[in-house]
């Protein structure tokens, strides 16, 4: 069989249903072997976009995805999805046509040493020499990016090797290992939780997906414990509870933090604790915390990596939770207040009040619209920057709805990965945030929507500034205004331009019925709002 018709049969074993992809000559064989493959290729503009399409497929379906870049500039493109991924320990399969094997070392056209070049980022770089390799290799990356901490692996595939005869019938597939529950050690919680007088749930991505969802739900209300989720994986527990402790971002609130800091037991949850999860390596504190560390995670890896953990446990958390949530409650007193006292911290918090800017629309105000009319299953993106700051702390999500966010804070992921949602979820609403930065960076990822007959809801925050950097800078440089202005095409023509539905907000427009409308509309649309900057961020208005 042809090497690269066995790559096909591969991807098919592991259950791919698509390829995300911009093409080159050095893999022409497997673009050939994928023509009837019945496997679908998303051909896509940019391999940066390309490469976020696939990294948020792998977020909605938990299991690796596959993106196929040319040599050179088409993976050096590619390389922020694959950091990203790395941040986000997010399982990603990279297939890159590399040059021929007579010519490598011989620095040739667009040859770039992979294994060095991605070195530092992937959880493995595979050069794959000769064909019958393939038969090994390919079941290895699929395993390797899924097990513990996922992440992306790289195989390079030198164009001349795609077309090497190998004996092989039958793709192979690594079953990935089974993680245990650790039933010995929920006696030992149990004791901890009911001596503890203000304990706290730190939920993470392995919570993601509905039953994690559902194990965190049940677990929390049995034990009447608060619960604070990660950056980016807001949508884990229902925002709305009593028992939402906060959703852990740069802009979480002084009196939150000042109350979360009174746990004196925390029990984290499929999460690494990395320094945005824990408020900079302060909640929990590093190296030793203040409070009694309990961390569950179906890897040894990030356990006690800086911060120390009383107990560790590696297991497949939601097992974890179902059976913790067989105990018996301790009712007191002393753990109601404590709910009811972190309640008040995130109740003020998601609070919204305009600042009623004149410079305007307040994004704020838009934000709690969409949050009003958006469908209970919507799939909400956001690319990095102010204009997502109000989502995160004022949209009340459920775990109905799914939250695609780049933990990596990569501008540019939020229009590509509304674009793969809607392809993997063709009967949900996947609604963008995206600043006037970001969406210059990627959005040409519109056009691949159109291309396929996609409908996503793209809201564009048009503040004419780099509104983040703004922020930091009046913080630092208070008055000194440098690299953070922008000049803007007109997004209402860009958006008409790709045959996209486009609807514009300006100051003193009715948001509610705009924002309806818009969502309202049947096709892929883009929600153009003229906003503040002087409202900058959730978080605070800008000076000067
Ligand atoms: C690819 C990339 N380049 C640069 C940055 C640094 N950065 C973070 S936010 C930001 C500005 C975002 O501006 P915009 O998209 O207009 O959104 P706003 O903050 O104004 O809402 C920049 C430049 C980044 N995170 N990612």
């Amino acid at each position: 069989m042809r090497a690269a018709d066995f790559i096909v049969s591969s991807l098919k074993a592991h259950g791919v249903a698509r390829v995300y992809c911009v093409p080159g000559e050095s893999y022409l064989a497997l673009l050939d072997a994928l023509y009837d493959s019945g496997i679908e290729v998303i051909i896509c503009r940019h391999e940066g976009g390309a490469g976020f399409m696939a990294m948020s497929e792998a977020k909605l379906t938990g299991k690796p995805a596959v993106l196929l870049v040319s040599r050179g500039p088409g993976a050096t493109n590619a390389s922020i999805a694959v950091h990203s991924a790395e941040q986000d320990g997010v399982p990603l399969i990279v297939m890159i046509g590399q040059v021929a094997r007579d010519e490598r070392t011989r620095e040739v056209f667009q040859e770039v040493d992979y294994g060095q070049f991605f070195g530092g980022m992937a959880k493995a770089v595979y050069e794959v020499t000769e064909g019958a390799k393939l038969i090994e290799l390919i079941p290895r990356s699929f395993r390797l990016a899924s097990e513990g901490v996922a992440g992306p692996v790289i195989l390079s595939l030198p164009e001349d090797m795609l077309r090497d005869e190998i004996d092989a019938t039958e793709a192979i597939v690594y079953p990935l290992p089974v993680i245990g529950n650790a039933t010995q050690e929920i006696p030992h919680i149990q004791e901890m939780i009911a001596q503890a007088e203000r304990p706290l749930i730190v939920a993470g991505a392995k919570l993601r997906g509905l039953a994690g969802a559902d194990a965190l739900a049940r677990f929390a209300q049995s034990q009447r414990i608060p619960v604070a989720v990660t950056w980016k994986n807001q949508d884990v527990f229902d925002n709305s509870t009593d028992l939402f402790a906060g959703h852990l971002t740069p802009g979480t609130t002084a009196a939150q933090r000042k109350i979360l800091a009174e746990a004196d037991l925390i029990i984290a949850v499929g999460t690494r604790l990395g320094d945005f999860a824990t408020l900079g390596f302060t909640l929990p504190e590093a190296p030793v915390p203040k409070q009694t560390l309990v961390h569950i995670y179906p890897d040894a890896a990030p356990i006690g990596k800086v911060i120390r953990a009383d107990l560790g446990i590696v297991a497949d958390p939601v097992q974890m939770l179902n059976g913790l949530s067989q105990t018996v409650r301790v009712v007191s007193a002393v753990r109601e207040r404590w709910v009811s006292d972190v309640n008040a911290a995130t109740k003020a918090a998601q609070k919204f009040v305009s600042p009623a800017p004149d410079d305007g629309v307040d994004f704020g105000v838009v934000t709690m619209a969409l949050a009003k009319l958006a469908p209970a299953d919507a799939i909400i993106t956001t690319d990095a920057g102010n204009m997502s700051t109000w989502h995160h702390r004022h949209w009340q999500m459920k775990p109905s709805q799914i939250l695609l966010g780049c933990i990596a804070g990569a501008m540019g992921y939020g229009v590509p990965a509304a674009v793969a949602a809607q392809l993997v979820h063709p009967n949900r609403m996947a609604i963008c945030f995206v600043g006037d930065g970001g969406v210059l960076m990627t959005g040409n990822e519109l056009a691949t929507a159109m291309a396929y007959g996609l409908k996503p809801k793209i809201v564009i925050s048009n503040n004419s500034i780099y509104g983040t950097i703004r922020s930091h800078q009046e913080k630092n440089y208070a008055g000194r205004v440098s690299g953070t202005n922008l000049v803007n095409p007109d997004f209402t023509a860009w958006a008409k331009s790709f045959g996209a539905e486009a609807f514009e907000l300006v100051m003193g427009d009715d948001v509610e019925a705009v924002a309806g409308a818009f969502l309202g509309s049947k096709g892929a649309a883009v929600l153009h709002v003229k906003s503040s900057a002087k409202a900058l961020s959730a978080g605070g208005v800008l000076k000067n």
